[in-house]
């Protein structure tokens, strides 16, 4: 077993024989666990709870423009705000909860990091929208830290920060503001499901739910960019909402996606207890925000401990713009990796043979933060035995030094090594 060291992360995280201990919390390992010491190594930290951390301030910034825009009957702020709930959660709770059925591709052993086959890092913050409708909340933004495998590159790292919102509505809230809006209502029998609506939803009520929605959502990259900004909407699936959408920013002449929402699926709040309600629900990833508003070209700098990254975010009063000037660029050094594959035959339910996201994995999990892109840059199966070999290009880059190919190697080596030892792949080295 390995004992980490205590600084930046949750006291104690061990990987054991036989279990995986997070905040003093013990979990047996079994077949599905995958959690990796560089994975835990970040459990704690906590960025967007660090005074003055750019997702920090992102955070402060949209908490104040919820506090000022919508206030309760009494002055008091109707969207609490909660950002301290353990990413450690049950599978019910980021799958289950959320309608996500088994088997879905989302609850893949190779897209997650499991603690074991009923606990694991929550994928999304929506792994708590159940649970706080359920303690009765009408209003919430919720922050914190997510996990998933994934590939890597400038926008993409394994752990990321969302806020969730959520809001619901009684039939007396959505349409008191409508002429004779007293003789509407929320909910219809016997409709049928369409792109538009819920079987249950009215489309008078639907219709004002996402127009809240997208207006909200519109006035809050208004209040965070400026009006200038170029958004899009765009439709799009979540098991959890219906309709469901993305939307796009535009950044360094790209598309960009912020954030997914929709219409909360009725039988999520019927089985949290606010069956007479009806909701909306976003999730945005406040990495991808910071990217654009304080134009970081890249994700791993959140990570970083450097004074010349964290003082730039010092500023007295939130909402004083940050000028963010780039660290000088270190140059790039680039080693290619190919293997031929281990047979593919699928093993035990719900595990694959070999994923790409498993090299990536291991990629990360011995580069760490060295790596800045993995690549496939080759994907060929042999004409006669059917044997399938793959290229991947690892572009190698420090943040903050130039490395030396010496070290590179070294780290390129260890990556060989394990890919044969850890994922049954035959070098061609
Ligand atoms: C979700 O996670 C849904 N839970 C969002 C949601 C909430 C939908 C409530 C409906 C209602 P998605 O996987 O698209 O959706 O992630 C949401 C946002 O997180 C993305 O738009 C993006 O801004 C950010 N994000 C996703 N993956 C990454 C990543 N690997 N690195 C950084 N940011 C990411
Ligand atoms: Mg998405």
């Amino acid at each position: 077993w390995r004992r980490l060291s205590t600084k930046g992360h949750a006291p104690q995280s061990v990987i054991g024989q036989d279990s995986v201990q997070v905040f003093g919390q013990s979990y047996p390992r079994d077949d599905f666990t995958n959690v990796t010491p560089k994975i835990l190594e970040k459990v704690g930290r906590n960025l967007h709870n660090q005074s003055h951390h750019p997702l920090w301030l992102i955070k402060e910034r949209i908490k104040a423009h919820f506090y000022s825009s919508f206030v309760g009957r009494s002055g008091n702020p109707l969207f609490s705000v909660h950002d301290n709930l353990s990413p450690v959660v049950t599978t019910e709770q980021n799958f289950d909860s959320l309608l996500i059925p088994p088997g879905h591709p989302s609850r893949k052993r190779g897209d997650n990091y499991y603690l074991n086959r009923a606990t694991m890092l929550r994928a999304h913050t929506s792994a708590h929208q159940r649970d706080l409708v359920r303690s009765g909340l009408d209003a919430f933004l919720l922050a914190g830290d997510v996990y998933r495998r994934d590939e890597i590159d400038a926008s993409h790292y394994p752990v990321f920060h969302q806020m969730e919102g959520v809001r619901l509505f009684s039939n007396r809230q959505l349409f008191s503001r409508v002429q004779n809006g007293g003789e509407l209502s929320l909910f219809e029998r016997g409709g049928r499901r369409s792109p538009e609506k819920q079987e249950t939803h009215t489309l008078e009520a639907v219709k004002l739910v996402e127009f809240d929605l997208k207006r909200t959502l519109t006035q809050l990259v208004s209040y965070l960019f400026g009006a200038d900004l170029e958004i899009r909407w765009v439709d799009c699936y979540f098991p959890f909402t219906h309709p469901s959408f993305e939307m796009e920013v535009r950044f360094q002449g790209d598309w960009m996606e912020v954030l997914g929402c929709g219409v909360m699926e009725q039988e999520l709040l019927n089985s949290a207890g606010a069956g007479d309600k009806l909701g909306w629900a976003f999730g945005l990833g406040l990495e991808r925000l910071a990217m654009v508003l304080y134009s970081i070209p890249d994700i791993r700098l959140f990570w970083s401990r450097d004074e010349r990254f964290l003082k730039q975010f010092r500023v007295q009063d939130i909402h004083q713009p940050v000028c963010f000037q780039l660290l000088s660029k270190y140059p790039p050094l680039h080693n290619d990796i190919s293997f031929w594959l281990p047979d593919g035959k699928e093993s035990e339910a719900g595990r694959e043979s070999f994923t790409e996201n498993d090299f990536y994995e291991l990629v990360r999990s011995i580069g760490g933060d060295l790596v800045e892109k993995v690549s496939l840059v080759d994907n060929f199966t042999h004409p006669k035995t059917g044997r399938r070999s793959q290229c991947y290009r690892i572009i190698y880059r420090h943040m903050e030094r130039t490395l030396t190919q010496q070290e590179v190697r070294r780290v390129h080596q260890q990556i060989e090594q394990a890919a044969e030892s850890e994922l049954g792949v035959q070098g061609r080295f």
